[in-house]
Formats: C-alpha cells, sequence, structure tokens
C-alpha cells in the first residue's frame, strides 16, 4: 500500500485529503503537534484509519523522526498557521511556521530519502496569497508575487524554498498555487464559514446579526474536497511543477452574504449585517481570480462544484448543526 504523511491533518484540507487517500487506498500517516492536540480526538473518531505520528514544524529533529518513522511515498505539507488576519498580529510566529516550516519539512524528506533522485514526493500548499496585491487578472503561474500580509510573505518563502530544493537536489517537489477553497469542514474564523454559520443561526432565531469586515474583496472560492484532488494528482505526474488550483470565477464578499441568505428564504440581507473596522485588515488583497487552464491541461484537474452550489452545501450542513445544538426540528 502506497503510503502518504499529512502535516496540517486536523486543518480543513487535510481531513478531506487523509478521507481522499484512504479511499484511494494509501497508509494514511497525520503529524500531531503538541501534548494534547484537542482537534485529533475528533478527527480519529470520523477517521480512525489515520495513523498519528508526533512531530512539529518548529522542531526539525522531530520532522526527521516522523519521516523515519512514517516512511512516506508522499508528502503532503499543509500544516501552517493559516488564518491571514492573526498573521498581522504574530508575525514572526507565522513567518517561523508558515515559511521556516517548508524549510523544515524539505530537509526532513532530503535527509531521510537521500539527496539526489529523492523517491519521496513532496507537495506544498501555496496560496493566492502571495499574488496579493495583483499584477495581473486573472493570475497563473507566472505572476509575479506582492503579497500583502506576513502569512503571504511566509507562503512567498515556501514557494521560492520548494522551487529551490527542487532544482538544487532534484527532488520531486510540487506546489499548489490554491486559491480560496471552502466547505462543512471550514473553521469559523474564515469568511464563509462565519457567513454561513451566522445565516443559519438567524434563521434558526438564535443569533441577531452578524459583524464582518470589508464586504467589497473579491475571492475566488471553490470546494475543498475537489482541490484536494488536485494534490495528490500533481503528485502523480511525470514530472514536478507549480500548479494554480481555482474555479477561474470571482465573487464579493457581499456576493457571498447575499446568496448564503437567499439560500434561507431572507431577501433583505442589509438589516442582519453590521460592518465593525476590527475585522478591517491593515493591508487588503482586494480582487483574486486564478486562471487554472495549466492544471487543467496538464493533469486533467477541474473544479466540480459551483459557488452557487458550494454557499448552498454549507448553510444546509449549518443548518442541521445548529438545530441539532439547539434541540430545533427542522
Ligand atoms: P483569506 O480568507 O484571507 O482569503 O485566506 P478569509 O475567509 O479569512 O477572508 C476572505 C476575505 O473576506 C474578508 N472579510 C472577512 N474575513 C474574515 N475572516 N472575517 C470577517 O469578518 C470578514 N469580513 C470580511 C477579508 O477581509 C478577506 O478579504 C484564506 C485562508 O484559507 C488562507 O490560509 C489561504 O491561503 C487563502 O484563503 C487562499
Amino acid at each position: 500500500m502506497p503510503r502518504a504523511f499529512i502535516t496540517g491533518i486536523t486543518g480543513q484540507d487535510g481531513q478531506h485529503l487523509a478521507q481522499f487517500l484512504h479511499d484511494q487506498g494509501y497508509d494514511v500517516y497525520g503529524m500531531v503537534k503538541g501534548q494534547s492536540n484537542p482537534r485529533i480526538a475528533a478527527v480519529l473518531e470520523e477517521m480512525p484509519f489515520i495513523e498519528t505520528v508526533p512531530g512539529d514544524l518548529a522542531d526539525l529533529p522531530s520532522l526527521v523522526k516522523a519521516i523515519e518513522v512514517s516512511q512516506p511515498d508522499e508528502v503532503y505539507n499543509l500544516g501552517a498557521i493559516s488564518f491571514v488576519a492573526m498573521s498581522f498580529n504574530q508575525a514572526e510566529l507565522t513567518a517561523n511556521i508558515t515559511g521556516l516550516g517548508v524549510l523544515r519539512m524539505l530537509e526532513a524528506v532530503r535527509m531521510v530519502g537521500g539527496a539526489e533522485n529523492n523517491p519521496i514526493r513532496f507537495y506544498q500548499a501555496s496560496s493566492s496569497e502571495m499574488f496579493g496585491k495583483v499584477r495581473e487578472t486573472p493570475q497563473t503561474e507566472a505572476t509575479p508575487f506582492h503579497p500583502r500580509s506576513p502569512y503571504g510573505c511566509a507562503k512567498v518563502f515556501g514557494h521560492d524554498i520548494v522551487v529551490n530544493y527542487r532544482e538544487s537536489y532534484d527532488m520531486f517537489a510540487c506546489s499548489g498555487i490554491l486559491f480560496n477553497h471552502e466547505g462543512p469542514r471550514r473553521g469559523i474564523e474564515f469568511v464563509t464559514r462565519k457567513v454561513t454559520n451566522a445565516v443559519a443561526r438567524i434563521k434558526l432565531g438564535l443569533q441577531q446579526e452578524i459583524v464582518l469586515g470589508n464586504l467589497d474583496s473579491k475571492r475566488d472560492w471553490g470546494y475543498a474536497g475537489d482541490y484536494v484532488k488536485a494534490m495528490w494528482m500533481m503528485l502523480q505526474a511525470d514530472e514536478p511543477d507549480d500548479y494554480v488550483i481555482a474555479t477561474g470565477q470571482t465573487h464579493s464578499i457581499e456576493d457571498l452574504v447575499e446568496r448564503a441568505f437567499a439560500e434561507v428564504g431572507i431577501e433583505d440581507w442589509r438589516p442582519y449585517v453590521r460592518q465593525d473596522p476590527k475585522f478591517f485588515r491593515p493591508a487588503e488583497v482586494d480582487l483574486l481570480i486564478g486562471d487554472p487552464s495549466k492544471a487543467k491541461r496538464e493533469l486533467g484537474w477541474e473544479p466540480d462544484v459551483s459557488f452557487p452550489e458550494l454557499v448552498s452545501m454549507m448553510v444546509r450542513n449549518d443548518l442541521e448543526i445548529e438545530a441539532k445544538k439547539a434541540g430545533i426540528a427542522l
């Protein structure tokens, strides 16, 4: 059985990827940091097939040990401080984990797998946040980076060091430049889930309003389940390379809000939405729209779930969860 090693196993993508790889017949190893990681118990309850391995992206010896123990064919580095807004407050931590963590992971793979023609295949979770103040629209693999947050800067370092290790040590190392991807497993701090959860609670009479930041910024939102498949496809290709993974369509936060409220039959959303400067960012990424044509051409990858389907899936999921918690029959 092929073996996959995943960092960030308790995050949205780690969970989707673990299930996907298990379904493909992989043995799945998930790196878990800390003495008693509060999220891993819930993940293991749903996916008991995951073998957990201790390790921390801030600690190279632990990564070497983790790779030695799991002996993977494929490594997926999804672990990061991933919340852009938080990276402004914890910039050094973000640089260390989201940036230098990639270097440490590559180094662990190189040390354990051997320097030349390393057989371990490596995937790095790069991000559309690297484009930041975009230089062209839509963004492709060739678009120059202009990150707008400590998170984006750290991701640029991670991206560049993957290219460098590929070129220097002939490693099979790829980066997926993933645009925003969402779903029912999304953390509540991200805007899509924050909105769909609040809309569900407002519909059920559990909450009065939702407080948001910038409603004008635009994102290219896809479904996380579609995007983890692209990660795997990159590692099955003949040659390692970098790919933009996106839908090619963009929507504003306002569009998201409108569609989520419409899903529960509320046409006029304005009375329920308040803006607060505390949710505005010191520097914003105004317009993201990715061109996934290389991934389609070379990998045969295409997204299945559309933006309306995604919002509908998330609102319905939150309605079910919130109704169950409150003991309300739907
Ligand atoms: P993003 O996702 O920063 O694009 O990064 P997020 O959902 O946090 O923000 C998207 C946009 O929504 C605006 N916004 C708000 N955002 C949040 N979180 N909360 C609010 O109340 C709110 N109001 C408006 C933001 O200003 C922003 O413009 C995500 C993460 O998953 C990264 O890790 C990943 O790399 C990128 O997507 C691709």
